[in-house]
């Protein structure tokens, strides 16, 4: 049976911003410090690695009750057996992705506008990705940003839960929780910190506190 996703602290990982430490070391550290569900995001690597490296994250998320999702390669995430996908725009489409994947597996969707998450309502997604809610470094094809007011939007019409991402980081995922996202998710704001447990602990302790005041 599907377990529906928490997406409160929402990890996508990037290698090339941990600071030449493994992609495990910065997972492991987030999974402590109470990261939700973690994106393996890997947009370089070959086949075998990805695989090799979806294995080994399998291990440290799975004793912890974290799902691990595969960014765009459906074949991946049935060869490691991962919990889902996360699909982008011109990624494979929704429906043959879950035709594909089965009833079980977390399918989630990058809406990059109000018309996207529009077109999301009939969709057999679990969540959607506002993306990006801010401009960032770390992702450099992204045509425009959301804001709060786009995310407000969606959220207004929206049966989709929400994980904004692009961005964000301690000084405003609250607001970010308090203008309708369910979780924040974040690349560098983890991956690029001096000590990655400590800076989801208090991401996580931000987006606790931010749901109770909204
Ligand atoms: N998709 C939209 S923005 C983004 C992705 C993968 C990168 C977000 O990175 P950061 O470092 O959290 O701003
Ligand atoms: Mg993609």
């Amino acid at each position: 049976m599907k377990v529906k996703p928490v997406l409160d602290i929402y990890l996508v990982t990037d290698r090339d911003l941990c600071q030449g430490r493994p992609i495990e070391e910065i997972v492991a550290g987030a999974v402590r410090g109470g990261v939700t569900i973690v994106q393996l995001r890997e947009k370089t690597c070959s086949t075998r690695q990805f695989i090799h490296l979806a294995e080994r994250l399998k291990e440290i998320v799975a004793p912890a009750n974290v799902p691990l999702i595969i960014n765009d390669r459906i074949d991946v995430a049935l060869a490691v057996d991962a919990d889902g996908v996360h699909l982008g725009q011109e990624d494979m489409p929704c429906d043959i992705a879950r035709a594909l994947l089965g009833e079980d597996k977390i399918i989630g969707l990058s809406v990059e506008s109000v018309q996207d998450a529009r077109d999301a309502e009939f969709l057999d997604v679990d969540y959607l990705g506002v993306s990006p809610i801010y401009f960032t470094p770390t992702k450099r094809d992204l045509k425009r940003e959301l804001g709060l007011d786009g995310l407000r939007q969606i959220k207004s019409f929206s049966r989709h839960p929400l994980v904004g991402i692009g961005g964000l980081n301690a000084a405003n995922a609250a607001t970010v929780i308090k203008s309708g996202a369910d979780g924040v998710a974040v690349v560098s704001a983890i991956c690029c910190a001096e000590d990655p447990e400590k800076a989801t602990r208090e991401l996580a302790q931000i987006v606790a506190r931010a749901k109770t005041e909204r």
